[in-house]
């Protein structure tokens, strides 16, 4: 797939005679600014609704999280939140601190239970990370887990180094999803009432 302006990819279509094949759309990124990031998510028709989770350092020893309630903060915007199957949903990165940004996939369709292996099975998430015009990082969702949340990397604000994380992982209860900690690496640890996010309701 190339576009002018736009970072070049490749993808493979799959052709079967007389049958309809989904999830063979592919998202184009536009070549950034500077050495802005970029991180694009796109999925299968299920679960209907993906959500980005950004979370990173500020100035302060708060953390700032950005996802569909909150999607412009730190140099940090959600540029497209899509609940209609499929994505992108995307997330641009202008600014960096030093400190750990972690990105993770929350499956909203299923933030109510605690046995899906949709996000891991069926979904067929990939995340995609692109710096000025390349694509630097592919991630694709581990398969054979149960769980909602899918933890897919830290970058170094300091260094831009990415480590992938790969971990899918689970809620005990309805509309909370474990808060990112930083435990192991080096910043002040959050309190314990900060573990959780409070889930809204979409609009
Ligand atoms: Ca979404």
């Amino acid at each position: 797939v190339t576009l002018s302006g736009y970072v070049s990819g490749s993808f493979n279509c799959v052709a079967v005679g007389a049958r309809t094949i989904s999830n063979q759309n592919y998202a184009v990124s536009p070549v950034l600014s500077g050495d802005s990031l970029r991180i694009v998510l796109t999925w299968g028709a299920n679960p209907v609704d993906l959500d980005a989770h950004f979370t990173g350092p500020t100035t302060s020893t708060a953390r700032f999280h950005v996802y569909y309630a909150s999607d412009a903060t730190n140099g940090v915007k959600l540029d497209l939140q899509d609940g209609t199957s499929y994505g992108p949903e995307t997330i641009t990165v202008s600014q960096f601190l030093p400190g750990v940004y972690r990105y993770s996939v929350h499956d909203y369709t299923n933030a109510t239970v605690t046995t899906s292996s949709v996000l891991s099975n069926l979904s067929g998430a990939q995340v995609r990370v692109f710096q000025g015009g390349t694509q630097i990082a592919t991630f694709n969702a581990p398969t054979g887990r149960v769980g909602n949340l899918w933890t897919v990397f830290e970058m170094d604000g300091a260094t831009r180094a990415i480590t992938p994380k790969n971990q899918i992982s689970n809620i005990a209860s309805s509309n909370v999803v474990p808060y990112p900690r930083d435990d192991d690496a080096g910043e002040p640890a959050l309190v314990e009432t900060e573990r959780y996010f409070w889930l809204p309701p979409k609009k």
